[in-house]
């Protein structure tokens, strides 16, 4: 017996360190962002849980090497954006090595090999290229696919439409708004091997290798690590096992599927604890940054009335900046742009959390409205009264608290009810970012599911739901205050 495994380890022993450097870990936990619908490579199955070849592949590398990892799915342009903002250390999202990219990123060796290809509604008439003269083509941005079609776009003369991610894009294709979309080849077959009317009428294109990417210069030891992993599951055939699994039949990926999810009843059995946690972070984004913003609003609605000119300037200049950028830009810029150029100047990554980024995005743009709600309400109350207690030798700030701002508030409350539901709507907004709150919740669901008409009709009457009642809870606030 013990001759045995002496022999083994024998055999074993030259395979294992056959040209493996070993790399250690720096990190306790390395950050991996992925695309939110990317079957089969990444994909939502009933149960909620992302799965998928590069799920299941960057978990057993992550197990075989010994490091930790924390996967997030904001959808393909957002993580690239991620990586290289420094808020994920890595990717793994059916990601073509391009030359382009490799100017940008750090590449493993490759574990698949793709085409882009174009499909289309099985109906469609649509059979080369030449047919897509005027025709609208959708495709996710930031791929290898869109690089494809804009080089070929003068030639065939199409529109494009850029999807932030592949569920829109496939709505958008059986909705008839576009028609035709560009993606990896491997992911619409496996679409229609699950059942979606398309079809592929033109051979497809070589886009490159697939691969696991970090920022370039970044997290060497992390692109090791994924080459000695990935080396040692091939070699195991753990490898071929994850190929097969989501490859090699065409029903074996889903079932874990026991509720009927083209029923709105079914939808939310089955996905009720995903939607409670979206409007969580929903309110919780809503109400935490009204709160700040009331407090900032407050104070530079205070400096646009006050008697000094540089503050009237300073409260002037905050709501023109931040009235004049829309709100989703602002967020982007403070969730990708800040942490991108503090890179760059101090060499350091220093990611910012997407619900604080959302938050801090949300309470400046309410903020800036709120200001000019106080300082409409201060300027309504006739002037005539600050003259007359200033005259009576009462001081501004006494004239402010006694007289005015009790009038004011009143005049001010209806305004302040009316923005809180503006700012709970705006936070569908910054889903943008990668935000999992309500509206990203349904996405993703409709992602899995396609059940877009029931899904958006669910939303939208929790929205409803949900703002009725906090309006008639403001309400009564309101008439209690008066
Ligand atoms: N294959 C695509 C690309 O590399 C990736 C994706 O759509 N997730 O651009």
């Amino acid at each position: 017996m013990k001759k045995k495994i002496l022999a083994c380890l024998l055999i074993l022993f030259p395979i294992f360190s056959l040209g493996v450097v070993k790399a250690d870990t720096v990190k306790s936990k390395y950050v991996i962002a992925s695309d939110s619908s990317f079957a089969p490579f990444v994909f939502q199955n009933s149960s909620n849980e992302y799965t998928g070849i590069d799920m299941d592949l960057i978990k057993a590398i992550a197990k075989d090497q010994g490091f930790e990892i924390e996967i997030t799915n904001p959808g393909f342009d957002a993580a690239i954006s991620a990586v290289q903002a420094g808020q994920a250390d890595g990717i793994i999202a059916g990601m073509s090595i391009t030359d382009a990219r490799k100017a940008t990123f750090d590449f493993s060796d490759s574990y698949y090999t793709a085409n882009t290809i174009l499909g289309v509604k099985e109906s469609s008439t649509i059979a080369s290229y030449e047919d897509l003269k005027d025709k609208t083509v959708g495709v996710k941005n930031g791929t290898a696919s869109q690089t494809f079609l804009t080089e070929n776009q003068s030639k065939y003369g199409y529109k494009i439409k850029t999807f932030a991610d592949g569920a829109s894009m496939y709505d958008s294709l059986n909705t008839g708004s576009i028609d035709a979309v560009m993606d990896d080849e491997p992911v619409l077959k496996y679409s229609i091997s699950q059942g979606q009317k398309l079809k592929t009428p033109i051979a497809g294109t070589p886009i490159g290798e697939t691969a696991f990417a970090v920022k370039k210069g970044t997290n060497p030891e992390l692109i090791q690590m994924f080459n000695n992993g990935l080396a040692n599951l091939k070699a195991n055939g753990e490898f071929q096992k994850i190929l097969d699994k989501y490859l090699a039949s065409e029903t074996s990926t889903d079932s874990t599927s026991t509720v009927d999810e083209t029923t709105i009843w079914g939808l939310l059995q089955n996905n009720y604890k995903q939607l409670l946690s979206g409007l969580g972070i929903t309110l919780a984004l809503a109400l935490i940054s009204f709160a700040i913003a009331i407090v900032i609003g407050i104070i530079f609605g205070m400096f646009s009335v006050s008697p000094y000119k540089s503050l009237r300037l300073i409260s002037e200049i905050f709501v023109d900046v931040i009235r004049g950028i829309p709100l989703m830009i602002l967020a982007a810029f403070i969730f990708w742009g800040i942490p991108n150029f503090i890179e760059s100047i101090t060499g350091q990554q220093s990611p910012i959390n997407d619900f604080v980024a959302g938050t801090i995005a949300l309470s400046l743009n309410a903020a800036a409205y709120i200001a000019e709600i106080v300082r409409g309400g201060i300027q309504a109350v006739p002037v005539g009264q600050m003259e007359a207690s200033r005259s009576l030798g009462i001081s501004y700030g006494k004239t402010m608290r006694k007289i005015i701002l009790p009038q004011a508030t009143k005049l001010m409350l209806p305004n302040f009810v009316n923005q809180f539901v503006i700012a709970l709507k705006d936070t569908t907004i910054v889903s943008a970012i990668g935000l999992v709150e309500l509206f990203q919740t349904g996405k993703i669901i409709i992602a899995r599911n396609y059940q877009s008409f029931k899904m958006y009709a669910i939303l939208a009457i929790f929205y409803l739901v949900i703002i009725t009642l906090l309006t008639r809870l403001a309400k009564r606030l309101e008439k209690r205050i008066r």
